[in-house]
Formats: structure tokens, C-alpha cells, sequence
């Protein structure tokens, strides 16, 4: 059973930004599977892309790996053969965790894992780059390097799997979107308190982009197909083909 999340259950004195340590990294999967409708699909659908995408003697990236769901959902996946799996997260209580989860399994010997920042990180001959919920981290006007970066080490045909909360260029959408987003969290057994004390450390942390403004973003990389293949209220999952 995965430990319940209780990081924002009592009222906090003053408003601290969100940061992924260790009381985050203790609760993660209750916390991602109560928090993001849509997480557990976004899991299954990366093996499938995995299991179609990847290509012998390829690397697969998961970038903002946090415990390596998505990596252990790519090596499931995958039946190219000599695929290295490099999983990329800056938080060292994710890192610290993700290598004792993944060793229990068969896949510790393709999964190499980086404690180190995405932005710097070097991509090349990929079949497949995951940012599962990550993109969403950076400051905005560093979200196009990191395309342009992914795009330049994606081999052609390779993948990028793009998983994000969106904003809404419609006021009423907008509304309507976070108003049953929040009656998913509460639907989900998050009280009043954990909801809005969550929705204010996250301000200025996960800033979204518009479905409008991914899109732009990864045609101006170069990229050819770009679909959206889940959405679940302001959670959207997008496929992005060199
Ligand atoms: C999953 N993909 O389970 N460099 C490296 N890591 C970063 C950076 C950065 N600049 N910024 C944020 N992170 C996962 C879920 S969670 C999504 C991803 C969420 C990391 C951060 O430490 C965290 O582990 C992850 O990105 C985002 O499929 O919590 O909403």
C-alpha cells in the first residue's frame, strides 16, 4: 500500500513554493495517482509507445524521472535490443528512492539513473524522450532549448511523449476545467485545506503553457507529427514525432 499523502492536511503558518524533498519523495505515488487524472494511463501508453518506438542500440530518456515510473514503463515495454534507459531527476530523495524501487526489479540492469538538472543534460541517439509532468517546471522561457536540445538528439521516426497540465485561453474553459479538476482531488479524498494550500505552493512553481503554445513550441523544434492522445480535465498528454 502506498503511503497516503498528507503533505498540505494542516494548516501551514506561512506560503512555502512547492519543493520536491523527502516528505514529497515518502508519499509521491499516492500523491501523483490522487493528483493527476490520467497519470496511471499516461504509464500504460508509455509502454506501448516504447514497445513500438524504440529501436536496437538506442537510448530512451525520462527526463524528471521522480521515483521511475515512466522508466519502468519504457523497459516494460521495450523489445528493441540494447536499449539504455537514462533517467534524469535533480531531486536527490527521488533519485535515492527511484534506485532502491528499481533494483527490486528485472530492469536495474537498462536503467541507469542521473541525479543531475534537465537542462544541461545531453540527449542523443534516442528512440523516445519521456517528460512526464515535467516540462511544466521549468521557467517558460527555458521550455524551448529543452525541445530544441531533445529534438536535435531524437534519431528520425524517434519520439517524444510530452505529458502536462494546460492552461486554457478560454476564461470560461478555464474555470469550468479547474472547478471538476478540484472535484477530482476532493472526489479523491483531499480536503478544502489540502487543495487550496497545494494550488498556492504551486503558483510561480507549475506554471502551464496553453495546448496552443506546446504545439507552436514543438513545431518551431522542427518536429513533424504532433498529436494530443489523452486528455483529462486540465492534464493533457501529447506525442510529438521527428
Ligand atoms: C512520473 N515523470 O512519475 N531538472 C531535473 N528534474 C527536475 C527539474 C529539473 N530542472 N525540475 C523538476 N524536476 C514522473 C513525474 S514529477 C511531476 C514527474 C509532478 C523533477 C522533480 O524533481 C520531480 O521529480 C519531477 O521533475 C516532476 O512519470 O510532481 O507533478
Amino acid at each position: 500500500m502506498p503511503k497516503r499523502d498528507t503533505v498540505f492536511s494542516t494548516k501551514k503558518t506561512k506560503r512555502e513554493p512547492f519543493v520536491f524533498n523527502e516528505q514529497v519523495a515518502d508519499v509521491f505515488p499516492d500523491m501523483l495517482k490522487r493528483s493527476i487524472p490520467g497519470y496511471d494511463v499516461s504509464l500504460q501508453m508509455i509502454a506501448l509507445f516504447s514497445s513500438r518506438l524504440g529501436k536496437n542500440d538506442s537510448r530512451m530518456y525520462d527526463l524528471g524521472s521522480s521515483l521511475g515510473a515512466a522508466s519502468l514503463a519504457l523497459a516494460e515495454g521495450n523489445s528493441a535490443r540494447n536499449v539504455r534507459i537514462i533517467a534524469v531527476d535533480n531531486s536527490l530523495s527521488m533519485i535515492r528512492r527511484s534506485e532502491k524501487i528499481i533494483k527490486k526489479t528485472a530492469h536495474g540492469d537498462s536503467i541507469h539513473l542521473i541525479c543531475a538538472d534537465i537542462r544541461g543534460v545531453k540527449i542523443e541517439n534516442a528512440s523516445l524522450v519521456v517528460l512526464n509532468y515535467t516540462l511544466q517546471f521549468l521557467a517558460p522561457e527555458e521550455r524551448m532549448d529543452l525541445l530544441n536540445t531533445i529534438y536535435s538528439g531524437l534519431l528520425p521516426g524517434g519520439g517524444l511523449l510530452l505529458s502536462e497540465k494546460i492552461a486554457f485561453e478560454d476564461r470560461e474553459e478555464q474555470e469550468f476545467q479547474t472547478d471538476w479538476y478540484h472535484a477530482f482531488k476532493a472526489f479523491n479524498g483531499y480536503s478544502k485545506l489540502e487543495i487550496s494550500q497545494k494550488r498556492s505552493a504551486l503558483e510561480n512553481v507549475l506554471i502551464p503553457d496553453s495546448w496552443q503554445t506546446h504545439q507552436l513550441r514543438l513545431q518551431n523544434a522542427g518536429f513533424e507529427t504532433i498529436h494530443l492522445w489523452q486528455r483529462f480535465f486540465s492534464f493533457a498528454s501529447i506525442i510529438a514525432i521527428k
